[in-house]
Order: structure tokens, then C-alpha cells, then sequence
């Protein structure tokens, strides 16, 4: 789970002296000259991250007050020696260079913290605390055993018990009210770190990785937005309607919104789980994926390495030994960890991981072919210089597992033998609202948490307003509504492994996009020319062919660049997603008119200003 950037926003800067070449000198710097500096920034980088990977790995795994201070320190380092270079590559302005060299600079120049060492130190500690806060974070039921995020999950998952459903989804938020206490902090902290590298807050640097000005940037992902938010509410008004005929008065709310906890997710972040409440009566889901593992007898081993075989049908390489040996698959008993799946690359070469606690079901079956698309990007780009050792943007990392995982199709399930027969055509709408429920509707919540950072970081909401601002944007946004009321005195976005861990969040509305441009390329790719929602690349050689080399480009080019290379396009693009869901689209608004339902709801005017 390397990320310069992130990594960036956790460290404190110590005063080392400077190598010689970086010390300002009177003569106007070569070409050579930075060159070599380049060289050793590339090994000092790989030599920090590597340490802080394993510490940060050792912590995520074994969470206790002394592996948080070690992950802390870590951080420190890495965060103070790239300060102490980005400062130094000052050096090298104005000075022409080929342009994979000026690349290397200005990714170099992508990070900035605070610079000095107190402080420097109190932010990495504040967000290794943050980090182990969400991963010892329990409900405790009454009269039951305390239970960890993977479990609470499960339970919003599978129930279809509304006061159960409520219960948890309280109960887990609570595990975010001591977070309140040291997020201002935390975040003034990173802040103050920017500034001092010339952006004007920490958003601003978050959004200047993507090969355009902040502002293009903010732009683009609200054109998209704009693009498929009415499909987003067609989806939305169908799915209301269902749950009204399943729950009752629980989910009917006079402003069309849906309460939070009905939706099969603690953060109605995607809705897949509850595909059976809104499957139309007359039809089914042919299957459920959950269920063929469990009659499979799959375990959690079992489940990584049908991801694996994926992969390898498609012309890579099976994983080192080491994966196998060193990655965690399920929740260990006895200690503390972060279960939120995640996937490593722990010494920027073949020591890959990952780290999950897998269930057999339908979502973590997902999230396996998910995570190995980061290690297979992982060691696609290990022969690059350790500055392109990445994703040719944060939301290309974030696609290549989910365009793999959309090849699991009827086709593919039964080239496996999961099952005996291709199920009917009647079965295609069933099959793609169930996609829709996970993709189309994270778009809004994808979209939103970072609305909501950015605007922690330029100072619009204050901590006096976290909660009410938070769900000011989800209700806006997502037409989801809290179960119960709220107050400042919680502070639910801290409920939200990507807010404690301070994981920026952009990149997963960025991957919702790419992940269908991907896959179109990659059936493209393989001749396949039917409807693209039953294409499979399984098997296919030159859909493979194609990922690799974009993987292998890692970050050495402008984004956009590799993915003209990839699929023709140069921008990130909704169309190959629409053509994907467009039987469902036609579809939904047929059922919402023949059902008199308006797509909409109303929410509040601002509650920042109504206080
Ligand atoms: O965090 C993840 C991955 C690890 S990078 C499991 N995802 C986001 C989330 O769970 O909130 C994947 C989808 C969105
Ligand atoms: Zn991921």
C-alpha cells in the first residue's frame, strides 16, 4: 500500500546535511548534475519507503501502542528526507531537461509536510493513532461478543432486520467519536506542511497529481458526475421504492431520501448486498457467487487463488512465494488488526502482499481480484526508476483489479464449472441492476468524500461542523439519510477506514470511470464483439498483452497519455460504462414511470448556515 503522496501527508523533517551535489553551488547546474541527483533521491526513497512499508506492515497487522510509535518513525524519516530533497531539487529550476528526467522532478515535487521536526513528529504520530483507532474499533451488542468492521459488514450484509441493521450501524459509529478529538490536528498539521511547499492547502496538493492544474482537475470529476448522475437516480428512486415495499414506514421518509442503514453497507457505499430485495419479483439473480463458494467448500486461500488464475489465463505470471508465505487472508484471532483490505508491495520489487480478512462472498470475491490488481501493477513497473514506481495516476491503481473483476460473467463462472448452465437472457437485467447497485451507486459516495477533505482542508467547514457537513454531502449527493439523529458530538466520517487512515478517496470515483474503458479496450482486444456486459477476457492473450504494458509504464508518462495507449482514449470518459449498463438504464426508467416514481429527493437548505 505504497503511496508517495499519502505517505507524504504523514511525516516530520529532522536536519541532515545534504549530499554534496545537492549543495547550492554558484555554477548553473548540468544535466548530469541532475541526473545524479535524481539517482539518489530514486535510492534514498526506495531505501525510507521500503522501511516504512515494513513497519507501517508490522503495525497494520499487530496494532499496539509500541508497532504505531515504530510505523510513526518510519514515517518521519521517509517524510523528512523527501522534504529535505524536494527543497534541494529547488536547485535544478529552469534547467532544460529530457523529459522523462523533468518528470521525475516535478513527481519528486509532489509532496511536501511540515518541515519542522516537532511537528513533523506529532503528525505522524497523530495519524498512526488514527490508523490504529479504526482498526481496534469494535461493537459491542448487548450480552454478545465484541465485534471488529469485518464482522459488522457481514452483519449489514446478510441482515434484513431493521432494528438489527440500526443497532450495528450505531454501534459502529461510536468507534469514531475519540477520533474527533485529534482530527483538527491532524489535518491543521498537514496543512502547515503543504504551505510551507507553496500550495495553498493540503487538498490543493492532493489534487495536483493528475497531470493538470488542481482546478481542471476539481472540473473534470464533476463533468463526469454530471454525466451519469441521472442514471444515478433512476437507480436510486427504483432502489427506494423497494425497500419501501420490503421495510415499510423504516425506509419511507417524506424526502425521498433512504435512511443509511438499509442499503447492505455501513457506509451505503455500494448496495449489492441487498440485490434480492430489489430483484424484481417476477425474475431472480440466476446466482449468487457467495453461495457457490460455500457449496464449493472455498476458503479464503481458495478464493486468492482463483484471482491468481485469472490473471495467469490472462499471460501473468503466478505469484512469488513470498505472497503466499507473508500475506494476511484472514483475521487472526488473537490481536488487533486493520482488516480493511489493502494490497502491498513491501519492498518495491517482488514482495508483494495482501491483507484482508476474506468471507466467502460475492464482495469479497471482488475485492481478491481487486487487491491483486494492485501487486500485479506492483511488479508490472518494479523495473521503472523508483519515482514511476506507481499508478499512472491514483485512480488507474485503483482500476485495473475491478476491469479484471468485471470478466466474471456467466461465461467465465462456467468455464470454472461454479455453474453447469449459461442462464437465460431474461437474466441479463438481473445480473446488471445487481452491477449497477455496486457500481453506478458508489459514484455520489466516491464523488462526495473528498468534497468533503478538501473542504476541511481550505478552512470552508470548521470542526465545529464536521458532522452536520458530512452529512450535508451525503444527503446532497447521495440521497442517503442518517438512520438517527446526529450531532457534533459524533464524528462519522471517522466511522470510514479512508478518513482515519487519511487515504485520499478521488481515486475511487477516478477507478468507477477507467475500470469500463479498461475492460472495453481489453475485450476489444480479445475480438470479443457482443454487448459488453457479457464479455469475458478469460483466457485471452492479447487483452493481457495490453494491461501489461500500460502496467509496466507505471508512472512514467503523463496519465493520459498511457491511456490513449491503452484505449484510444486521452480523458476520463463515461462512455464505455453507459454502453455497459445501457439495457439497465432503458430499463430502470421504464419501472420508475410504470410505478409513478420521481427520481429526486429534496434535502435541507444548508445546514452549515441554518445553525
Ligand atoms: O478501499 C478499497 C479497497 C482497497 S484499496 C478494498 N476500496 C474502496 C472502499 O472500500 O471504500 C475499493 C472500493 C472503494
Ligand atoms: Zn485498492
Amino acid at each position: 500500500m505504497r503511496n508517495f503522496l499519502f505517505l507524504a501527508t504523514l511525516l516530520a523533517a529532522f536536519a541532515i546535511a545534504l549530499p554534496a551535489q545537492t549543495k547550492p553551488s554558484a555554477k548553473p547546474p548540468t544535466v548530469a548534475e541532475a541526473q545524479a541527483f535524481i539517482d539518489t533521491a530514486n535510492a534514498d526513497l526506495l531505501k525510507l519507503t521500503n522501511e516504512d512499508q515494513q513497519a507501517h506492515w508490522v503495525e497494520e497487522t499487530y496494532i499496539t501502542d509500541d508497532t504505531e510509535s515504530l510505523a510513526a518513525q518510519a514515517d518521519t524519516r521517509l517524510l523528512a528526507r523527501t522534504n529535505e530533497l524536494v527543497i534541494a531539487a529547488r536547485r535544478f529550476d529552469g534547467l532544460q531537461m529530457p523529459p522523462s528526467l523533468a518528470r521525475e522532478f516535478l513527481l519528486l515535487k509532489l509532496n511536501g509536510s511540515p518541515t519542522d521536526p516537532k511537528l513533523l513528529e506529532e503528525m505522524s504520530l497523530l495519524g498512526a493513532q488514527l490508523d490504529g483507532m479504526y482498526g481496534k474499533g469494535k461493537y459491542c451488542p448487548p450480552g454478545k461478543p465484541c465485534v471488529g468492521v469485518d464482522t459488522v459488514q457481514v452483519t449489514m450484509q446478510e441482515s434484513r432486520d431493521p432494528q438489527e441493521l440500526l443497532d450495528t450501524w450505531v454501534g459502529w459509529h461510536k468507534i469514531a467519536v475519540p477520533m474527533r478529538a485529534i482530527y483538527p490536528r491532524f489535518m491543521e498539521l498537514q496543512n502547515e506542511g503543504a504551505r510551507e511547499f507553496g500550495y495553498k492547502d493540503e487538498g490543493q496538493l492532493w489534487r495536483a497529481g493528475y497531470d493538470m492544474t488542481p482546478q481542471q482537475f476539481s472540473e473534470e470529476v464533476d463533468r463526469v458526475y454530471q454525466q451519469l448522475q441521472p442514471f444515478y437516480k433512476e437507480l436510486h428512486a427504483y432502489v427506494r421504492s423497494r425497500l419501501i415495499a420490503k421495510y415499510g414506514d423504516v425506509a419511507r421518509r417524506p424526502d425521498g431520501m433512504i435512511p443509511a442503514h438499509l442499503l447492505g453497507n455501513m457506509w451505503a457505499q455500494e448496495w449489492d448486498n441487498i440485490a434480492d430485495i430489489v430483484t424484481p419479483s417476477d425474475t431472480q439473480q440466476p446466482y449468487d457467487i457467495g453461495q457457490l463458494l460455500v457449496a464449493r467448500h472455498t476458503d479464503a486461500l481458495g478464493m486468492v487463488h482463483y484471482g491468481e488464475n485469472f490473471y495467469k489465463s490472462i499471460g501473468f505470471p503466478a505469484l512469488p512465494d513470498t505472497f503466499w508465505q507473508r500475506s494476511q487472508f484472514t483475521k487472526p484471532r488473537d490481536r488487533d488488526v486493520v482488516c480493511h483490505a489493502s494490497a502491498w508491495d513491501v519492498d518495491s520489487d517482488r514482495d508483494v502482499r495482501v491483507k484482508v480478512c476474506l468471507f466467502p462472498n460475492d464482495t469479497d470475491f471482488t475485492t481478491v481480484h481487486h487487491e491483486l490488481g494492485h501487486n500485479y501493477y506492483q511488479m508490472a513497473y518494479r523495473n521503472q526508476p523508483f519515482l514511476f514506481r506507481n499508478g499512472a495516476n491514483d485512480g488507474f491503481h485503483e482500476a485495473i483489479g475491478d476491469s479484471i473483476a468485471l470478466s466474471i460473467t456467466p461465461t467465465y463462472l462456467k468455464q470454472l464449472g461454479f455453474i453447469n448452465q449459461m442462464p437465460p437472457e431474461s437474466a441479463d437485467i438481473p445480473l446488471l441492476l445487481r452491477q449497477a447497485m455496486k457500481k453506478v451507486a458508489f459514484l455520489p459516495f466516491g464523488l462526495l468524500i473528498d468534497k468533503w477533505r478538501w473542504q476541511v482542508f481550505d478552512g470552508t467547514i470548521k470542526p465545529a461542523d464536521y458532522n452536520k457537513s458530512w452529512w450535508a454531502l451525503r444527503e446532497q449527493y447521495q440521497g442517503v439519510a442518517p438512520p438517527v439523529d446526529r450531532t457534533e458530538n459524533d464524528f462519522d466520517p471517522g466511522a470510514k477506514f479512508h478518513i482515519a487512515d487519511n487515504v485520499p478517496y478521488m481515486r475511487y470515483f477516478l477507478a468507477r470511470i477507467y475500470q469500463f474503458q479498461f475492460y472495453r479496450a481489453m475485450c476489444r482486444a480479445s475480438g470479443y464483439t457482443g454487448p459488453l456486459y457479457r464479455c469475458s477476457v478469460y483466457g485471452s492473450k492479447e487483452a493481457g498483452d495490453k494491461l501489461a504494458t500500460m502496467l509496466a509504464a507505471g508512472q512514467s508518462q503523463p496519465w493520459q497519455l498511457t491511456l490513449k495507449q491503452m484505449t484510444g482514449e486521452d480523458h476520463l470518459d463515461a462512455s464505455a460504462m453507459i454502453e455497459y449498463f445501457q439495457p439497465l438504464t432503458t430499463w430502470l426508467h421504464e419501472q420508475n414511470v410504470k410505478n409513478g416514481v420521481t427520481p429526486g429527493w429534496t434535502v435541507a437548505a444548508d445546514p452549515l448556515k441554518a445553525k
